[in-house]
């Protein structure tokens, strides 16, 4: 199925796919097609996972990761509990563009960013404090259910020993899994490759708590000499094994595509049989493929793909 341009990301958010093909199309960088297209799903809040308004933290606020990464120059730009500026993607290539780093954080990301322009917005809708409230009723001790929310300084521990928790609590941990984040790679027709990914982390997340998807070679990886690859899922066990950077270098070895995926993802299988997670990966001749293990809900793991083959975003699984 080889045929550039391509581009392909996690989920079936096809607008994201359309708006970064677009960008493709009419002459536009792959950094812009990654930069447009996880953008789209920022505004469009895909699943809830993407942008403001979803995964409130323990404190009931809105965060968000991102990362972008140039696989020409293996340039870098990510920001990870970024508070109240909406354009994530965008940050993060400021970062990258505008300053010698690679990864800001927090309340200095969000300077940074109003430094640089953007806007800053609050990011708690009213899906978002229901979540948030509906969630404090049986969590966390009740003086803490006193605080007034969104407070970043209120925590809702101490914390128990994780080896100690009850089932239900194990059982309540699994099913804020069912998040999504966007990750996408764009190919052009001479093989140049960007990565990128954008999420609001997890529900109920720690305050401070940063997951995969801006951390390099974790959320995500793209190297113009070998392949680029993007991964979603339970971001705190994913990062400890840098599934994206792994799939990387197999195909730079030689793997194609899918058996790349499949070799990040049994990687960490070794370890966290019940994990879940899902990594796509594309070389720079436009071949492709992916793999999950234990999708939230028992649904499959589907994601897009736009190529020269087809005048519409394609859904694959
Ligand atoms: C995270 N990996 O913060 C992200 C969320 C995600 O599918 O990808 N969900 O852990």
């Amino acid at each position: 199925h080889a045929s550039l341009p391509l581009v392909i990301n996690t989920w079936p958010f096809k607008n994201a796919t359309a708006a970064a093909w677009r960008v493709l199309q009419s002459g536009g960088s792959v950094l812009d097609a990654v930069e447009r297209g996880c953008a789209r799903c920022e505004v469009e809040q895909c699943d809830g996972s993407v942008g403001y308004g979803g995964s409130p933290d323990e404190s009931g606020e809105t965060t968000l990761d991102a990362l972008i990464m140039n696989g020409d120059t293996m340039e870098v730009g990510a920001v990870a509990g970024l508070r109240r500026i909406k354009n994530a993607i965008g940050v993060a290539r400021a970062v990258m563009e505008r300053t010698d780093h690679t990864l800001l954080v927090g309340q200095s990301a969000s300077v940074f960013a109003e430094n640089m322009g953007f806007v800053a917005e609050d990011l708690t809708t009213n899906k978002s404090l229901n979540i948030f409230s509906q969630w404090l009723q049986s969590n966390c001790q009740p003086n803490y259910r006193k605080n007034v929310f969104p407070d970043p300084s209120a925590s809702c521990g101490p914390y128990e020993p994780r080896a100690t928790l009850k089932r239900t609590k194990r059982a309540q941990h699994a099913s804020r899994l069912s998040h999504d984040t966007i990750g996408m790679l764009a190919v052009d027709r001479d093989g140049h490759m960007a990565a990128g990914t954008s999420t609001n982390g997890m529900t109920h997340k720690v305050p401070g708590r940063v997951g995969d998807s801006p951390i390099v070679g974790a959320g995500a990886y793209a190297d113009s000499s070998a392949g680029g690859a993007a991964a979603t899922g339970d971001g705190d066990i994913m990062m400890r094994f840098l599934p994206s950077y792994l799939a990387v270098e197999l195909m730079r070895a030689g793997a194609d595509p899918s058996a790349a995926c499949k070799m990040a993802i049994s990687r960490i299988k070794r370890h966290y049989s019940e994990f879940f997670g899902a990594i796509i990966c594309a070389n720079t001749t436009g071949h492709y493929g992916a793999a999950c293990n234990k999708t939230p809900g028992f649904t499959r793991f589907h994601y897009m793909v736009s190529n020269s083959k087809s005048d519409a975003p394609l859904l694959k699984s």
